[in-house]
């Protein structure tokens, strides 16, 4: 529960520059003969987005303004700049508040001569007679003038309110109260833990902290639980290191002096209060358990093994000609061979790209992360009800800056974010990287008897990485050469473990395995969800599952040897109202997305199809039923792909401060999924056939030993989707591809029968000059550019140089502070 300014990353930087060390004595430029060339052109031409960006956040300036009119509008609410406690007035957040897509689409698809009416959104931190509340506000139009308006912003919460009260009244006093616990049992904590908490150093690593979690949370107050944990010395490892001890603190009353202590919970014993706890500690038949200690095996590196082979340092990919996509940093806008996008930041949610077109066409008006859940399962006081939120810490407001050459490619370029609160500009540099890469595996290649060719799989990728306390989210959104999207999650960091009693009767092996001596990994599941609004060739569209079936059929060519045969064929079946959907079993159904009105050359409807993709198995939904913790205000975990009507009135299917009224949620999902009808092709409809599908990735997470130090993102990533079905007439990515055609020696070129070989073909052809011995040149023609000649890059084309690294430390959330009055993403 103490506020810990983490020093980690300065560990992690110094590990890096260890190995930027070592590296570059062990790197040699390809070739010493060709002068340097610009490495990662950053000198590319000026490239104008056509549009602007009509998401953009706010500007540092546009902030002050929207700050300042709200100051002056709202006098009567004594607003302070620097509140000083729970009950001052504040301004608490203000943000870009995203035009309705009514009046976005004129301005993008029909040539509108204006954009959209620029409006900011705000969140007040308000004391009302029964407590602090967060309320909502619009102001607008923007920039500022004797038009603009302030006015509560209700018509995308269908709570039919704008705003939510703080359970917690005082942050600051929580904090006291449970240091003032501590201090309390700190002969007990002695005892049993070996440590106690320390006021003049909370973060003292040989101290405990006392981390609060709302078991239950409602607008009237809160039941709390404590555990004890230690702080983790040099990796922020904490919540490896939970204690066995738990306390239960009635804080209903909102005068924290009437907040009682009551019952403690260690080795699966129940105590009244603390008298009896000490006297049965005290008591000759006491039951221990050893404590979770402290030692190198948080510790995240190894400065020390050396196998061999470490002693070189790993292939690493180079862009020596510079990127092949077009960025407005301006207007953050991306074009990469016929995909076109903008790119656009939340505290709260992080990135989210919008207007997505694909060689002209529409596919997607809007891509973005809305809610990033953790719900966690425990026969203990503290993992029995744990379930986290992150929109709510903010996954754009943590998103850090990233590692060059680590988390992005060398040569990737950065985007920073801005956001804006209490009246303060933050900028996290470098926190977004595109780049374009090239896998290990082709897209495309085929060996014939007279010729093999050869086509690579290039994509582009725009990340970012959210470190939400423990853990950490790369985000990825990956587009490639055929018209594929991808959105893809893969989780690191440190797990959020159980304390294991070794000496119990407990059931704690239900909910985890045993991952070092005093600690279980919790089981828990990630569901993550994002907004899909697809425009597949425009917004009027269908949802349809495409079933593979077996059957039964009888064919007239088959009589009379077969009367009847077995086999299997495609059934549609339209999704006609509103609903959520499970991926289907033996994936035996596609899950497809029409255009209502737009075929292909072949009269098929131009459709996108929505899969899961790569990573670990299918992405998941939660497995419990009806959340105790969750009440109403996260449904949409509930399943993995829902189909909706888009509605001005629902932009989101989340909000962050959700978290803080679970059972009356400001946004609750299943009002937005109430089975409306998606008919729209009788004329009596006023529903324009404007779909948006909400989809989660994630994982069933049952760590082992081996997430200790870190869970590892090769295996905790999940994909889905989005796979163009007969969206173009032939596959596009033959005219953005390079790759190779190679001729094998003789007459005749291609397939089985082959044609006369023409070496002057239509194909850009050029003689590899590698004469096999008294025979016929190999003939290689490529298509898209080669390397041409050897190359000198510089050293940071391998290893960037991090000596020029300077961020400030970083101020990353501390989940025990869940309850602080700011809540981070509002
Ligand atoms: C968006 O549409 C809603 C519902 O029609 C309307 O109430 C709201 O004022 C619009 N928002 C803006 C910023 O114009
Ligand atoms: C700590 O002990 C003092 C003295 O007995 C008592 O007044 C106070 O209420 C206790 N505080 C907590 C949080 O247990
Ligand atoms: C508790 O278990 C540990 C091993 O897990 C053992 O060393 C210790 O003696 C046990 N203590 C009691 C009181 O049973
Ligand atoms: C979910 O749980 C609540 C509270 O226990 C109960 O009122 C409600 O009927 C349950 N709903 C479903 C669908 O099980
Ligand atoms: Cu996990």
């Amino acid at each position: 529960m103490i506020e810990l300014k983490s020093r980690r990353p300065w560990v992690l930087l110094s590990s890096l520059l260890i190995l930027v060390g070592v590296a570059a004595f062990l790197v040699f430029p390809l070739d010493h003969e060709q002068s340097p060339i610009g490495y990662a052109s950053k000198h590319a031409a000026p490239y104008k987005a056509p549009r602007q960006n009509v998401w953009a956040e706010l500007t540092e300036g546009e902030a002050a303004d929207v700050n300042n009119f709200i100051l002056k509008e709202f006098a009567h609410l004594d607003l302070k700049k620097h509140p000083k406690s729970a009950r001052d007035n504040f301004i608490f957040v203000v943000e870009t508040l995203k035009p309705n897509k009514t009046d976005a689409a004129s301005y993008l698809y029909n040539d509108g001569p204006s954009p959209p009416e620029r409006w900011a959104k705000a969140a007040i931190a308000q004391n009302l007679k029964d407590g602090p509340y967060m309320i909502y506000y619009m102001v607008g139009p923007l920039p500022i003038s004797k038009d603009s308006v302030i006015l509560p912003l209700e018509y995308v919460f269908n709570s039919g309110r704008n705003y939510v009260q703080n359970p917690m009244k005082d942050y600051t006093a929580i904090q006291d109260f449970a240091l003032a616990l501590a201090e309390n049992v700190s002969d007990i904590t002695q005892e049993l833990l070996g440590a106690t908490a320390n006021r003049q150093n909370p973060s003292d690593p040989h101290g405990l902290l006392a981390v609060p979690r709302g078991s239950r949370v409602d607008a009237g107050g809160l039941t709390l639980w404590l555990q004890f944990y230690r702080p983790g010395m040099s990796s922020g490892a904490r919540t490896l290191l939970p204690q066995g001890i738990y306390a239960k603190v009635d804080a209903t009353s909102s005068d924290v002096n009437e907040w009682i202590v009551s019952q403690f919970y260690y080795n699966g014993v129940l105590y009244e209060d603390a008298e009896h706890f000490r006297a049965a500690v005290d008591g000759p038949d006491f039951e221990r358990t050893p404590p979770n200690l402290d030692g190198p095996w948080t510790d995240t590196e190894d400065f020390e093994s050396h196998p061999p082979g470490r002693e070189l340092p790993p292939p690493v990919s180079v862009q020596p000609y510079g990127p092949r996509y077009r960025l407005d940093r301006k207007e953050r806008f991306i074009s990469w061979f016929g995909f076109e996008f903008y790119i656009t930041t939340a505290q709260a949610t992080g990135v989210s790209l919008f207007d997505i077109r694909f060689n002209g066409e529409r596919v997607m008006y809007e891509l973005g992360l809305q809610e990033a859940m953790a719900h966690y399962a425990g026969d203990d006081p503290m993992q029995g009800g744990l379930e986290f939120m992150d929109t709510f810490f903010g996954m754009g407001k943590n998103a850090f800056e990233l590692v060059p050459g680590y988390d992005c490619p060398a040569y990737a370029d950065y985007l920073d974010a801005e956001w804006h609160q209490a009246y303060q500009t933050h900028h996290t540099p470098n926190s977004i990287c595109v780049f374009e890469y090239t896998a290990d595996y082709l897209l495309s290649r085929h060996t014939s008897q007279y010729s093999v060719t050869a086509s690579r799989n290039t994509f582009l990728t725009v990340r970012s990485v959210s470190t939400v306390g423990n853990y950490d989210y790369t985000i990825d959104y990956i587009f490639y050469m055929d018209g594929t999207l991808e959105v893809k999650v893969r989780a690191s960091g440190f797990i959020f473990g159980a304390f294991y009693t070794a000496n119990n009767t407990k059931s704690e092996d239900q909910y985890g395995h045993r991952i070092h001596e005093a600690l279980s990994s919790s089981m828990h599941d990630h569901v993550i969800n994002f907004k899909a609004d697809l425009d597949v060739a425009g917004p009027k569209n269908d949802m349809v599952r495409m079933a593979i079936e077996p059957f039964t059929s009888t064919y007239e060519w088959d009589q009379p040897e077969q009367p009847k045969r077995n086999t299997m064929h495609l059934v549609e079946y339209p999704v006609t109202e509103e609903a959520g959907i499970d991926w289907p079993k033996n994936s035996g159904e596609f899950y497809i997305v029409y255009s209502s009105d737009e075929k292909n050359a072949w009269g098929e409807r131009k459709g996108y199809r929505i899969t899961p993709g790569t990573g670990m198995g299918s992405t998941p939904h939660l497995t419990i039923l009806n959340s105790t913790t969750l009440g109403d205000s996260a449904r949409w975990a509930e399943h993995d792909i829902w189909v909706l009507k888009q509605k001005d009135t629902e932009p989101r299917s989340a909000d962050p401060l959700n978290f803080f009224a679970p059972h009356d949620p400001i946004i609750d999902f299943t009002k937005m999924a109430d089975g409306e009808s998606l008919e729209h092709t009788t004329s009596d409809t006023s529903y324009d056939g404007d779909l948006v599908l909400y989809f989660n990735v994630g994982a069933h997470h049952v760590p082992t030993s081996q997430d200790v130090p870190n869970t590892l993102m090769h295996t905790s990533a999940s994909s889905v989707m989005f796979v163009p079905h007969n969206f173009a007439d032939r596959d596009p990515s033959r005219g953005s591809v390079q790759g190779v055609r190679l001729q094998m020696s003789g007459k005749k070129s291609g397939g089985f029968a082959g044609e006369e070989h023409e070496p002057s073909g239509d194909l850009r052809s050029r003689q590899m000059g590698r004469k096999l011995e008294g025979q016929d040149r190999t003939k290689a023609s490529y298509f898209g550019a080669t390397y041409e000649s050897a190359i000198k890059l510089p050293l940071e084309a391998f290893e960037p140089d991090m000596a020029g690294y300077s961020s400030k430390e970083h101020d990353v959330t501390d989940l025990s502070i869940s309850y602080k009055v700011g809540a981070a993403g509002v």
